[in-house]
C-alpha cells in the first residue's frame, strides 16, 4: 500500500529547514523530501524518506508516485534572482520546467488516490517590475495584479508559474469529455525577502539583509551591495513558514485568489544597518553599491498590499521589524555563532 505523505521539494533550502521542523513537531503526516543535495543529518532524521535528485528528472518523480500517496506538495525548489541572471536557461529549466513537472505529478497523484493535491507554491516580490525609482516611491503598497512586468528571469519564471498553477486548478484540459481541473488545489504566496536566524541564503538579491546580520554576528566585515536608502519588504522566516501552513490549511471556499501578497516590515538598508549595529556594536558594515544588483532591487516594490491574505485566510505576521530583531534574529543568531 502506498502511504499518504507531504512532499517538500528543495527541502534543504532556507524555507525547508523551518517547514520540516514544524511538520515533524506537528506529527500529523509523514514528510518525504526531494533535493539535489542530501539533507543535513539533523533534518534527514525528521523525514520519512529522502530522495536526492532533480525536479527535472521525471523518472525520479515516477518513483515517488509509485511509492507514495502525496496529498500536499510544498514546491520550494528554485534558482533565485541573482543566480538566475547568470544562467537564464538553467533557471528556466529548474524554475519553470521543474514546476510544470511537479504540477503534472500532482495531477496524476490526485487522479490515482482520488483526492485533490494541495500544491503550495512560494512566489516572490520579484514577480513585480516597477519602471523607475520615482514610481516605486510614489505608488506605495502594490496590489497583486499591478506592475506584473518583472525585469528578471526569476521574476518572469515565478509569475508564469503562478499562472500555470491557476490553469491546473481551474482550467486543466478544459476541452476534455470529463472535467479534469480542480485536482491540483494550487495556492501561492508572494514572499518578500525572507530573513532566517538559522541559515544564510545564496543566489538571491534580497540577500543583503540576512548577509549583513549574519556577518555582524560572526564578527566579519560586510560591504552592502545596495544603497542605504534601498527599501523592499522583508519577513522573519517563522512568519514565512506559518503563512505557508496557514494558507495550506485554509478552507478552499474562503480563497478568492490563487496568489497572495504577504507583508511584514519594510526597512531601508540603512535602517537594517542601524538595528544590526545596536545589537552588535563592533559590526563593520560599509556600503559598496553594485549598480546592476541595485537595479534589480529598485524594480521591486517598497511595500505590498496584503489585505487579501489577511481577509481570506487570516494572515497576521507575529514579527514587525523591531520584534524580528530583538525577539528572533539577535537571540538565535547570537547563540548560533557563540558555539
Ligand atoms: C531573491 O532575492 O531572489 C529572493 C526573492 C526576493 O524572492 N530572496
Amino acid at each position: 500500500m502506498r502511504k499518504p505523505v507531504v512532499l517538500i521539494t528543495g527541502a534543504g533550502g532556507e524555507i525547508g529547514h523551518g517547514l520540516i521542523a514544524h511538520l515533524a513537531r506537528a506529527g500529523t503526516q509523514p514528510v518525504i523530501t526531494l533535493d539535489v543535495n542530501p539533507l543535513e543529518p539533523a533534518l534527514a532524521r525528521m523525514v520519512q524518506r529522502e530522495f536526492t535528485g532533480s525536479i527535472t528528472d521525471k523518472s525520479l518523480l515516477e518513483r515517488v508516485l509509485s511509492e507514495f500517496e502525496v496529498e500536499t506538495v510544498y514546491h520550494l525548489a528554485a534558482l533565485l534572482s541573482t543566480r538566475s541572471e547568470f544562467t537564464p536557461t538553467t533557471a528556466h529549466q529548474v524554475n519553470v520546467d521543474g514546476t510544470l513537472n511537479l504540477l503534472e505529478f500532482s495531477q496524476r497523484e490526485a487522479e490515482s488516490h482520488g483526492r485533490p493535491v494541495t500544491f503550495m507554491y512560494p512566489s516572490s516580490i520579484a514577480a513585480y517590475g516597477l519602471p523607475d525609482l520615482e514610481t516605486k516611491r510614489r505608488v506605495g503598497p502594490v496590489k497583486e495584479d499591478d506592475y506584473n512586468t518583472p525585469s528578471t528571469m526569476y521574476g518572469c519564471n515565478k509569475l508564469y508559474c503562478e499562472q500555470l498553477g491557476r490553469y491546473y486548478a481551474r482550467f486543466y484540459k478544459q476541452l476534455a469529455a470529463q472535467p479534469q481541473s480542480g485536482r491540483v488545489d494550487f495556492r501561492c504566496v508572494r514572499f518578500p525577502g525572507l530573513i532566517s536566524a538559522l541559515t544564510v541564503p545564496s543566489g538571491g538579491t534580497s540577500d543583503y539583509a540576512p548577509e549583513m546580520i549574519h556577518a555582524a554576528a560572526k564578527g566579519e566585515p560586510y560591504a552592502c551591495f545596495v544603497r542605504p536608502d534601498t527599501r523592499i519588504p522583508f519577513m522573519a522566516m517563522p512568519d514565512g513558514v506559518e503563512a505557508l501552513l496557514a494558507l495550506s490549511a485554509a478552507p478552499k471556499a474562503a480563497l478568492t485568489r490563487t496568489a497572495y501578497n504577504l507583508a511584514a516590515f519594510n526597512p531601508s538598508a540603512g535602517e537594517i544597518r542601524q538595528e544590526v549595529v545596536r545589537a552588535f556594536p563592533d559590526a563593520d558594515i560599509s556600503w559598496h553599491t553594485d549598480t546592476k544588483r541595485q537595479g534589480i532591487v529598485d524594480s521591486w516594490p517598497e511595500d505590498v498590499d496584503d489585505s487579501a491574505a489577511r481577509r481570506d485566510w487570516g494572515f497576521a505576521p507575529r514579527f514587525d521589524f523591531v520584534k524580528a530583531f530583538r525577539d528572533y534574529l539577535i537571540p538565535t543568531i547570537g547563540s548560533r555563532y557563540a558555539k
